[in-house]
């Protein structure tokens, strides 16, 4: 790591913004792409559902000018499984392989790193009808597909994320739509397709050290600062377990190559331990992570009880969104922190948490360190003249950016900030007038409008802030 001034970006700070395929491209069915979970996922009512999105599929020209134009040293975005491998692993589809190419030439030549995830939640359908994360054989289907990356756009592609957010599909899969309705015995299950991605993300890091030697990967979980509802002893002890099951296991597997003891304990005690065959903790052991990439909105209270979870409202809320704890009475329950201030979602707005967040991976793993999510989600609104005036989104990115530069000046290694998004694109559950983008994009939930691009006033800001390396305020 290069030696910089306490509290200082460093030189080539990689200053990013982040957005994924399913939600950005549409061309949902064109040119050859299978259907993916998501394709097949239902969604509320008066939603827009993933068939068109921002179709950045075929704006992306004008979308990476507009990218180049803020000033971003990376771009951050995730290749479609299916559009490569419409069956998930039987013929590749010259015309997927193709798209990305140009997306990839376009994204270098506006001099832009290209971060490439290679899963984001869309999972190929062919797959899931055939068991999904439970079938050992999706495990060599990601092989196959994270080698045809490397291949194809190994000369050009110098940074690498497996899998994005694998823990919010185990924990919250119902609500961000990868885990099918009807999935029988959905715990035991969970844990064993957890205990398939990590043998596929292994196997995935070891393929691109040896084909790739210049390369760098890394795994890119949510991670959330976890607190105690109180200093009783009971509580403090309920947000070190929620923090293992909801952080720690992902990590320690992904970067030491072991199940964390108090998961590992939770899961016996209730049946639900993956099967785990000869080899497998020797290959997961075998993949070393060159960085850590990590998603940060929010930090979660948990007690080891409370009266107020007796209230079905909460337990609702707590259940219905990725970003609150939720519940298991047995060893947490997600509660309210009166200490924080709510977004229009519910999400607790915690830039302090996220130095904490920095500081707790560093000191666990000792990996440098990037952020690959960070932003609020918030109805926009478009005023006269096409402007958008989201400075309630200024106002957090500052915020948590001030942050970071405390977590650098801790001594934190971190080479690189991508806020959540890049442009305006479907959220996962929450349609398209949740927004995050620096560029707004303008459609409604059922109205596509004529899909034109136009800057936020963040758009402004990110750019300035990028220019002075995140010296302006
Ligand atoms: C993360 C995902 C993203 C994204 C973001 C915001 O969980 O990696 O795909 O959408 O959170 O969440 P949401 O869209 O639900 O507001």
């Amino acid at each position: 790591m290069q030696h910089h001034n306490p509290g200082a970006f460093p030189d080539g700070f990689l200053w990013g913004a982040s957005t994924s395929a399913y939600q950005v491209e549409g061309a949902w069915n064109e040119d050859g792409k299978g259907p993916s979970v998501i394709d097949k996922a239902t969604f509320h009512d008066g939603i827009t559902d993933f068939t068109v999105t921002s179709d950045h599929y075929h704006r992306f020209k004008e979308d990476i000018a507009l990218l180049a134009e803020m000033g971003l040293k990376t771009y951050r975005f995730s290749i479609a499984w299916s559009r490569l491998y419409p069956d998930g692993d039987g013929e590749l589809n010259p015309a997927g392989v193709a798209f990305y190419q140009q997306l990839i030439n376009e994204i270098c030549r506006q001099g832009i790193e290209p971060l490439v995830t290679l899963y984001h939640f869309d999972l190929p359908w062919a797959l899931q009808q055939d068991g999904g994360w439970s079938n050992r054989r999706t495990v060599a289907a990601f092989e196959r597909f994270a080698i045809t990356c490397f291949e194809q756009y190994g000369q050009q592609v110098k940074y690498w994320l497996t899998i994005n957010e694998q823990n919010m599909m185990i924990l919250k899969g119902d609500v961000i739509g990868t885990l099918p309705p009807g999935t029988p015995d959905p715990q035991r299950t969970l844990y064993q397709q957890n205990h398939h991605m990590m043998l596929a993300q292994a196997k995935a890091m070891v393929a691109c050290h040896q084909r790739l030697p210049q390369a760098k990967i890394g795994p890119a979980p949510n991670i959330s600062c976890i607190y105690a509802a109180s200093a009783r002893p009971e509580d403090v002890l309920a947000a070190d377990n929620f923090s293992a099951l909801r952080n720690w296991l992902y990590l320690d597997l992904a970067v030491h190559g072991r199940y964390n003891n108090v998961v590992w304990a939770f899961l016996q005690q209730r049946g639900w331990l993956p099967t785990i065959e000869a080899d497998d903790m020797a290959t997961i052991a075998a993949g070393k992570p060159d960085f850590i990439a990590f998603n940060y909105y929010a930090s979660a209270t948990v007690s080891a009880d409370m009266p107020e979870v007796a209230r079905g409202e909460l337990n609702s809320k707590q259940q219905a969104d990725q970003q609150m704890a939720g519940i298991d009475k047995t060893v947490y329950v997600g509660c309210n922190n009166p200490h924080l201030k709510q977004n229009q979602f519910g999400w607790y707005i915690d830039p302090v948490g996220f130095r904490i967040t920095a500081r707790e991976i560093y000191a666990r793993y000792a990996l440098p360190l990037i952020v690959t999510e960070n932003g609020l989600g918030a109805f926009d609104t478009l005023e006269a003249g096409n402007k958008i005036y989201d400075d309630y989104r200024i106002a957090y990115l500052r915020e948590h950016i001030a942050q970071l530069r405390l977590a650098i000046a801790d001594g934190v290694e971190l080479f690189g900030y991508c806020p959540w998004s890049a442009i305006d694109l479907v959220s996962t559950h929450q349609g398209i007038s949740k927004r995050y983008g620096f560029v707004y994009v303008n459609r409604d939930e059922q109205d596509l409008k004529d899909l034109a691009r136009y800057r936020k006033k963040s758009f402004f800001w990110y750019q300035q802030l990028i220019a002075s390396n995140g010296t302006t305020p």
